[in-house]
């Protein structure tokens, strides 16, 4: 079977939700050596992708979401999270949080996690985070980079907010912001005043890696 084979079946399990089949049609790919970074980003991202679509044209309900979140979380904790590497690296301290009213947060959790195996510290702050929590997480950790998600178009204003409550407590020059979540566009970070923009968790390392200035 080739990868491309693999990520297509894996994606057919998911989409099926059947739990036990994906889980192991993705043991079976890490045991083949297929890399899990990208087993996320070209099946289970896909999938959910398409689950977003049925859902959006009604043939899916918010049951199928939450269904599929759940075999998302587990595949991730489970299966992926324990075979990723970490780097034996300080390279900074990242607060990261997914936007007030929006509770979206695998996406999120991808890029916490691929952050860590890169060698950040990353204080994550969950999700539904006011911009006033934003700001106490600033002045407690004094981090180097700020990451924002969101995943709804009615959140992802609050990105904005969160960068105005930094500039109104006058540490915003202190930080980097990097934002990023299916809502998010590269256009949009810049008209909010983000540094950056990532769209998936490999330009979010990769970004935030440049942030700090160590490539
Ligand atoms: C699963 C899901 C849910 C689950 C979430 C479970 C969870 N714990 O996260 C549940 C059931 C809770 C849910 C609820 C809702 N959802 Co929903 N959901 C989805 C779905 C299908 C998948 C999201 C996902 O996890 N994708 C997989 C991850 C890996 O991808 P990702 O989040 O995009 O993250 C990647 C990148 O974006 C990036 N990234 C993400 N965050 C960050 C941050 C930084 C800093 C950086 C650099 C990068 C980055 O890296 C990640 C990894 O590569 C999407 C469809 C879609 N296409 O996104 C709809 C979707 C986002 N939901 C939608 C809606 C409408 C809702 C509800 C309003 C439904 C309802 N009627 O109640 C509620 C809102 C609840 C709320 N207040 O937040 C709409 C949003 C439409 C819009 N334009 O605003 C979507 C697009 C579906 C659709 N097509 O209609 N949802």
């Amino acid at each position: 079977m080739t990868e491309n084979e693999i990520f297509s079946k894996i994606r057919e399990g998911f989409l099926s939700f059947d739990f036990e089949e994906t889980k192991e049609l993705v043991k079976d790919a890490l045991e083949r050596g297929v890399d899990p970074v990208e087993i996320i980003e070209k099946s289970l991202r896909p999938a959910m992708e398409i689950v977003g679509e049925k859902f959006e044209q009604g043939e899916f309900f918010l049951s199928e979401l939450v269904v599929a979140g759940d075999l998302f979380k587990e595949i991730m904790d489970e299966l992926i999270s324990p075979r990723l590497k970490k780097e034996e690296k300080e390279l900074g301290t990242v607060v990261i949080g997914t936007v007030r009213g929006d509770l979206h947060d695998i996406g999120k959790n991808i890029v916490a996690t691929m952050l860590r195996v890169a060698g950040f510290k990353v204080i994550d702050l969950g999700v539904d985070v006011s911009p006033e929590a934003f700001l106490e997480a600033v002045k407690k950790y004094k981090p180097d980079i700020v990451g924002m998600s969101a995943l709804l178009t009615t959140t992802m204003i609050e990105m904005e907010n969160v960068i105005k409550e930094l500039e109104k407590a006058g540490v915003r020059k202190d930080v980097k912001i990097i934002v990023g979540g299916a809502a998010v566009t590269e256009d949009f970070a810049k008209k909010i005043g983000a540094d950056a923009y990532g769209k998936d968790a490999v330009e979010a390392v990769a970004i935030c890696k440049r942030l700090v200035g160590v490539s």
